[in-house]
Order: structure tokens, then C-alpha cells, then sequence
């Protein structure tokens, strides 16, 4: 098991409450079923780590998965988050969850601000798929259309932020969290193809500076994320990854 893994297991959980005790059973072995290089159990993971909440990390076998994962995951996608006998799998709903149980919370109080920051979430999971496609793309024609892509779906990000540090100022929220994992990925792509930088209007560097360097979105990842990263989307002909 890589050391960032083991290092995922010691917190201790924080429970609101005053929440009926059906909610939350104490006692609940909580597990999160992983791929070492997806984004969404990424956001799982931090999610969990910034509510300090006892939990194991397990990456799914996807040449041979269980029997039990198959059946609780109908589109056999991961993160899945076993909660004792029952399980969740998307990761938006396994946050919201997670929020409503545990302490910080990391929604905004306001029904409309939280619908909008739900509404930020699907346009990042959005933004995800589109990174995908970009470290998928196989020759400078493809790789130059889906940058574009994105280099509009960022311009609009920038315009939703406040003055930072975070999406909505001071406090860190559920929506800072689901983009980390791009954030992340991006830095690692821009390394290898220093044009990218120019996604990243300064606004978005500096928020992107404060979330990579917040210690849930450090530890949420693998010794080996670079690595099998790079080797994923080799694999699939990558133009960036290449070389
Ligand atoms: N909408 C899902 C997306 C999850 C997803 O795309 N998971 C990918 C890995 S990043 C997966 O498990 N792919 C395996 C497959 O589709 O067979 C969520 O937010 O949880």
C-alpha cells in the first residue's frame, strides 16, 4: 500500500451533534473505494480528510472486481463509500452526504448560495471530462481543440470568483474542493507543456496556489498519482504524455 494511503487512515471523525442518532452510527466502518488516478474519489478523499473523518482507503482491482462492488455500483465507477453494510457511489452525492453528517461544514448555509456552488460542482465534474479528453488527445489538432475548450470553461470560472482566497472569500467550501483535482492535474499537464500556463488567468493561479497547497488536498493523493497518471494516458497514445 503506498505511504500516502497508510497516511490517510489516523484521524479521528467530528459528528454534528445534534443530528438524530439514526444518521450517523458511530461505530460505521466507512471505506472509500478508490482509482489512484480518478479526480472524483479525489474529491471524496479530500472531503473526508478536511472533516478529519476515520476512514480506509481501498483501490478497486478493475480487471476483476468484486462481486459487492459490481452491485452497488451500476455504472461500475468509483469513488464508492462504503458506510457499514450500506454504500453510496457519485461523488457529489457522497458529499452532500458527508456534509450533512459531519462537522465542518463545507456547503454555504444559504439555500440559493448552496444551490449555486452545486451548480459550480456539475460544471467542474464537466471540466474533468474535458482534461481527460485533452491527455487523451493523440495529435496536436485534437490536443489544440479541447485546451481551447477549456481555456473558455476557465474564463467563465474566473469570473465566478470572489476576491479569494477561496471560490467565496475566507471560507474554504465543498465547491473549492471539487476543483482541486483539476487544478492539480493542470499544474502536472503545464509542466510538461508550458503553454497551458496561459489557462490560468492570475486569479485562477493564485486560487489554484492556495488549494494544491491545503494539507487535505496534499495528502489525498498517492505516492504513485504522477506516475500512473502518466502512464494511464501514455497508454491511450497521449500527445502530452509522450516522451
Ligand atoms: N459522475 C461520477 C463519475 C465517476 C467516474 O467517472 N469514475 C471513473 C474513474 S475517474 C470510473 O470509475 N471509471 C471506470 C469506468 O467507467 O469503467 C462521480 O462523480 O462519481
Amino acid at each position: 500500500m503506498p505511504k500516502a494511503v497508510a497516511d490517510l487512515r489516523h484521524s479521528t471523525g467530528r459528528r454534528l451533534p445534534q443530528k438524530p442518532s439514526f444518521l450517523v452510527n458511530p461505530t460505521m466502518e466507512i471505506e472509500l473505494v478508490s482509482l489512484v488516478i480518478c479526480p472524483f474519489a479525489q474529491r471524496t478523499a479530500i472531503t473526508l480528510l478536511e472533516k478529519e473523518i476515520d476512514f480506509t482507503l481501498n483501490f478497486l482491482n478493475q480487471e476483476d472486481p468484486p462481486e459487492w462492488f459490481r452491485k452497488v455500483s451500476p455504472l461500475g465507477q468509483v469513488p464508492v463509500l462504503r458506510l457499514g453494510d450500506r454504500a453510496l457511489f457519485e461523488s457529489a452525492a457522497i458529499s452532500d452526504y458527508l456534509d450533512e453528517v459531519y462537522l465542518p461544514r463545507l456547503h454555504p448555509e444559504d439555500p440559493l448560495t448552496r444551490a449555486e456552488h452545486r451548480a459550480w460542482i456539475a460544471f467542474g465534474s464537466g471540466m474533468l471530462v474535458d482534461l481527460a479528453a485533452l491527455c487523451s488527445a493523440g495529435d496536436e489538432a485534437a490536443y489544440t481543440d479541447r485546451r481551447e475548450v477549456l481555456r473558455g470553461k476557465l474564463l467563465r470560472l474566473d469570473a465566478q470568483l470572489s476576491g479569494g482566497p477561496y471560490w467565496a472569500g475566507q471560507r474554504f467550501h465543498l465547491v473549492d474542493v471539487s476543483y482541486a483535482p483539476f487544478l492539480l492535474r493542470l499544474g502536472l499537464l503545464t509542466a510538461r507543456r508550458p503553454e497551458l500556463a496561459t489557462l490560468l488567468t492570475p486569479r485562477l493561479e493564485a486560487w489554484s496556489d492556495r488549494l494544491l497547497s491545503r494539507p487535505s488536498v496534499v495528502r489525498s493523493v498517492a505516492d504513485d498519482f504522477e506516475a500512473s497518471y502518466v502512464a494511464f494516458f501514455r497508454e491511450k497514445g497521449s500527445l502530452v504524455m509522450r516522451g
